[in-house]
């Protein structure tokens, strides 16, 4: 009798992990959950003091959810092929960000730091430090 409810808790554990594999799924594609964003963007503010700023936005990285601008292609070697933890992300992320501040990542003239010093979106080229307001 014992021996035969085994099975019945394995499968109802297999159910669990399956139903919350696919919440967590369904969540992150319609954007209530992503891992990705909430780190990258506390890193990017940790390091130049931006938090409440206007690039304290996902913005700052990306022309829609899932695809990055410019600026956020530029930092990708930061994450692309690594199995990180959240520490060494933001590790990696740091360096990457400061790697990469005398490039002009968006093509407008402006280096990536002199950008974000202004307060201006590293990623978008109609955005740079005489056009904005
Ligand atoms: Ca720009």
């Amino acid at each position: 009798m014992r021996l035969a409810r085994r099975p019945v808790y394995i499968v109802g554990a297999l159910v669990l992990v399956v139903a919350a594999t696919g919440i967590l799924g369904a969540a992150y594609f319609l954007g209530i959950f992503d891992p990705h964003s909430g780190l990258a963007l506390d890193t990017f503010n940790l390091v130049y003091g931006t938090e409440g700023s206007r690039l304290d936005t996902c913005e700052t990285c990306h022309t829609s959810r899932k695809v990055t601008n410019a600026y956020g292609y530029d930092l990708k070697p930061a994450f692309e092929g690594k199995k990180l933890t959240a520490a060494e992300a933001m590790e990696q992320l740091q360096v990457m960000i400061k790697t990469i501040e005398e490039l002009d990542s968006d093509g407008d003239g402006y280096s990536n730091i002199e950008e974000v010093t202004a307060r201006t979106f590293p990623g978008n080229p109609d955005d740079h430090p005489l056009a904005s307001p």
